[in-house]
């Protein structure tokens, strides 16, 4: 332990992919090992997640972190002082206690995750490790199925369409490599379509094409085109994966879709998606009902699963607890794990094994607010999480993320294996 003793933590303020503020932890060890972590942000955020430390007031929108930089240095640095690196859910175990509340509103879950995470890279750095490695020792030889945004929406494109993400999964990939190259060939296929259609608006938050449509099945269409221009089988070598962000948009049983001038019911909502996934390749959609219709996502998963795969984000906040009921009341089939969303990595683990053991499935993800923070790559790898999402195939900060894996699939060499079409919940 005495080279991997917390000698020094130290809060920044670095800035995020929307240009605001955000919230980096440098973590200094006994043997000099150094190494730091950026909290990322969401914007379609779940009412049961952790709570970011903004400063509020007039400068920067209130969303200056000087608070949660503060509450690094002081407060935080000197809890873990003299602490082991190396024992993860000691560090977060005392994260959690001094922070003391219920979703880490006092310190901020963006103070908490850029340490937890800050201190595992130190830690992997003492040992002369990659993240990855440290984290899944020798059996860590899986890459995950990345989930690709294609087109964006929802509130990452002022609500242009409902749906906030259209997604391209490459199940019939051989490597991580080749699902990248094959999603490639679909974006820009998808721009070139919607460019030549004067519906070409520019990118939204997380690099998908923005495009100008009155319906999101238009969306929907314009992705199966591109698929066929990138001369790509689908189901067997692409399909369509959803992020509806249904919390977005419905509250109380209704469902208003902006896009489409109309509002839903439950029931309705269910029968939309029910004749995109007739008419569409669509293997995955996650929060297809909003955060508070536990009913709608129960009957939902009753009549889709196995055909689909269900994926619980805002209505399961990466929230060990919440899996375990979403398993119990049979809301969804897969979680999505997001560390912000929780505050802590142990915690984002004791998620990711409650799926586990519930049969579940899993994916990590990036948020739309992001970083060149590579950590999720790594948690994927190490802990062995079938599938990843970080949105799209532009703007470096996504393009980070899928580099890294690259690395990763290179450092393992023949070793290497991808998860491939097993790792969605749903019989093929
Ligand atoms: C989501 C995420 C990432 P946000 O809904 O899954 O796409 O969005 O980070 O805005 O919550
Ligand atoms: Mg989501």
């Amino acid at each position: 332990m005495s080279r991997t003793r917390i000698v020094a933590v130290r809060g920044r303020r670095v800035w995020d992919s929307r240009g605001r503020p955000t919230v980096e932890a440098e973590v200094e060890l006994a043997c000099g090992a150094t190494a730091r972590a950026i909290a990322p942000a969401g914007a379609s955020t779940g009412s049961l997640e952790a709570i970011d430390r903004r400063d509020g007031g007039a400068r920067l929108g209130g969303l200056d972190v000087g608070g949660a930089v503060a509450a690094i240095s002081d407060e935080i640095a000197r809890a873990l002082s003299g602490l082991d690196a190396a024992d993860q859910e000691a560090i977060d175990a005392r994260l959690i206690e001094l922070d003391g509340t219920p979703q880490k509103a006092r310190l901020g879950a963006n103070a908490l995750v850029a340490t937890s995470m800050a201190v595992a890279w130190a830690a992997a750095a003492a040992h002369g490790l990659p993240l990855w490695r440290w984290l899944g020792g020798a059996e860590a030889r899986t890459l995950p199925l990345p989930e690709i945004q294609i087109l964006g929406g929802g509130k990452h494109a002022a609500g242009r369409l409902d749906v906030q993400d259209f997604l391209l999964v490459c199940p019939g990939a051989e490597s991580f490599a080749q699902a990248l190259e094959w999603t490639a060939e679909v974006y820009h296929a998808a721009g070139a379509l919607l460019a030549e259609a004067g519906r070409l608006q520019g990118v939204a938050d997380e690099g998908g094409f923005w495009p100008a449509f009155e319906g999101n099945e238009q969306a929907l269409e314009l992705l199966l085109r591109a698929i066929e221009r990138a001369g790509l089988r689908p189901i067997e070598q692409v399909a369509i994966a959803l992020d509806v962000a249904a919390s977005s948009f419905g509250r109380a049983g209704r469902y208003r879709l902006a896009a489409e001038g109309r509002e839903l019911d439950t029931a309705g909502m269910i029968e939309l998606l029910s004749g995109w996934i007739e008419r569409y390749p669509i293997v995955s959609i996650e929060d297809p009902l909003a955060e508070d219709d536990g009913e709608g996502f129960r009957a939902f998963t009753a009549r889709f699963r196995g055909r689909v795969q269900i994926v619980g984000d805002d209505l399961l906040v990466t929230s060990a607890e919440r899996v375990r009921r979403a398993s119990a009341e049979g809301w969804c089939d897969t979680v999505l794990l997001k560390p912000n969303q929780v505050g802590t990595l142990s915690e984002t683990r004791a998620a990711f094994e409650a799926a586990r053991a519930a049969g579940m499935g899993a994916i990590v993800s990036a948020r739309s607010g992001e970083s060149e923070d590579v950590t999720i790559v790594h948690l994927a790898v190490g802990w062995g999480v079938p599938q990843l999402k970080v949105g799209s195939f532009a703007r470096s900060e996504r393009m980070a993320k899928w580099n890294e894996a690259l690395r990763i699939e290179e450092a393992l060499g023949r070793r290497a294996r991808f998860a491939g079409a097993a790792a969605l919940v749903r019989r093929r």
